[in-house]
């Protein structure tokens, strides 16, 4: 059975391609989900892809992650920078995390440089854009197989 991926984005990415292109890109978020479902179809991987603004929505779908996915692959926007609530989630569902971000969160403000997600993620991609999102999936099917 194909072994399956939950994709969650965190707040305001659902204004991905409308607001901010120098820095996120032209892509919407709908073009994110469909690079990742056919990533998925390519890797053999089957993806769930969900997108919130609320923390507490995100913590209740990584919770219920042990029981539909065997990884999980999160944007946490601005919550990487805030959130012990979702790095507690993430740490208690013990699933492989893969934490991406399309932006270097490294050169921009000090505020992004810090991520309370990457302590409980298996591995951190952030500076190539969507393309973060392959690359996450790529190492999660190897890390899955
Ligand atoms: O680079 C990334 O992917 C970020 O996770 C994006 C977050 C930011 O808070 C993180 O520091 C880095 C912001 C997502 C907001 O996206 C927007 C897209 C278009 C217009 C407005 C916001």
């Amino acid at each position: 059975m194909a072994k399956r991926v939950l994709v969650l984005n965190g707040p305001n990415l659902n204004l991905l391609g409308t607001r901010e292109q120098d820095i996120y890109g032209t892509q919407t978020l709908k073009d994110v989900e469909a690079l990742c479902k056919q990533a998925g179809i390519e890797l053999g991987l089957s993806i769930d892809c969900r997108q919130s603004n609320h923390e507490g929505v995100l913590v209740t779908w990584i919770q219920d992650g042990c029981k539909t996915a065997d990884a999980i692959l999160i944007n946490p926007a601005a919550y990487s920078h805030t959130s012990v609530a979702i790095h507690d989630a993430l740490k208690a569902v013990r699933l492989p995390v893969a934490e991406v971000h399309m932006s270097n969160i490294h050169q921009r403000e000090a505020f992004r440089h810090h991520s309370y997600v990457s302590a409980v993620a298996f591995g951190v991609i952030c500076g190539f854009g969507v393309a973060g999102y392959r690359m996450a999936l790529i190492a999660l099917a190897e890390k899955l197989n």
